[in-house]
């Protein structure tokens, strides 16, 4: 699909929505007291990262016929609770890693308690600044995309993916369905929930939404089939770099359940099962979602 059009530079794009997300980002939290709970939550939320989620919200939201204007301050919100789920993520009680997008964790640089608070309170502002925000949509739209977002990130969603997840460390004969239904919860329900809350802003059919949750649901999962091909490759490539940690010693993952030349042939498929999801869209108009998948296939970090 991407040789029929190839005036469409993903490289292009990608640079232009992250600037824009970026500059969004910074003014929704500025500087304010509690002083070092704003400096918490700029310190993770400014900190970089891929800015996936936010810009699939944006282009869902165009796929279906609405503009950037009416989902950046949604696009803004889900980066908030990507960043949230991350900062909780790194905590001694979670995963205690030191280190997340190339700085100090949170909870290294503020200390636990504050990082905690820096986490919730990016949960709120999520709600907050869609509620507020959002311009150009009638408010039944916002209702149901804010509905729909909570739910993917609930107990339903990413919560209860993390719980299985924790429950399923040190076990040994985790199964491949299991291994599926907790990167379904905890990895593919965030980006499902991002795509749906654009679809729904920008006014998709329910058919359309319906196309659009599951192209999200399989890059999702892609995504994390190729985190694990990934981790695998690193840890065994920075052996002695991690500070003996070794990425996937105590949890389950693709290659080890599959292989990993089995695991890359998921990936592929995953990314074909994907791309079908667009067939019926305008092309022009799908391509930065077949790009978006095709980078969470064949990306290196
Ligand atoms: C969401 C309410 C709520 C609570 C959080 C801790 C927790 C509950 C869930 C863990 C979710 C989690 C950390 C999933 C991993 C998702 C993932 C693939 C992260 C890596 O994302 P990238 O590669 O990172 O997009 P950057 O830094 O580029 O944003």
């Amino acid at each position: 699909m991407e040789s029929s059009y190839p005036t469409f530079s993903f490289k292009n794009y990608m640079a232009q929505k992250v600037n824009a997300i970026n500059q969004a980002l910074d003014a929704a939290v500025s500087l304010k007291e509690p002083r070092k709970l704003y400096e918490a939550m700029r310190y993770s939320l400014l900190a970089g990262g891929k800015r996936v989620c936010p810009i699939l919200c944006i282009a869902a939201c165009e796929l279906v016929g609405g503009t950037e204007s009416m989902a950046i301050a949604a696009a803004c919100a889900v980066e908030m609770i990507h960043t949230m789920s991350l900062i909780h993520d790194d905590l001694p009680c979670m995963d205690n890693d030191d280190l997340r997008r190339g700085k100090p964790t949170s909870h290294k640089v503020f200390g636990e308690a504050l990082a905690v608070l820096a986490g919730d309170a990016l949960l709120a502002k999520a709600f907050e600044h869609i509620a507020a925000f959002t311009v150009g949509v009638p408010p039944e739209r916002i209702v149901r995309g804010i509905g729909e977002l909570a739910r993917f990130i609930g107990p339903e969603g990413v919560v209860g993916g993390q719980v299985f997840d924790i429950s399923s460390k040190g076990i040994s004969d985790v199964t491949l369905e299991h291994l599926e239904l907790i990167h379904l919860r905890k990895t593919a329900a965030m980006v499902e929930g991002t795509a749906v809350l654009g679809a729904v802003l920008g006014g998709g059919s329910d058919e359309e939404i319906e196309r659009l949750r599951a192209f999200a649901r399989y890059t999702g999962l892609l995504y994390q089939v190729v985190d694990d091909i990934l981790d695998m490759t690193k840890s065994s490539v920075e052996l002695g770099k991690t500070a003996g940690k070794d990425l996937v010693a105590d949890k389950a993952t693709y290659p080890k359940l599959m292989g990993i030349e089995k695991s890359r042939e998921f990936a592929e498929k995953l990314k074909d099962d994907a791309r079908d999801q667009l067939s019926g869209f305008d092309p022009e108009k799908a391509a930065p979602l077949v790009a978006l998948a095709n980078y969470a296939a064949h990306r290196s970090n």
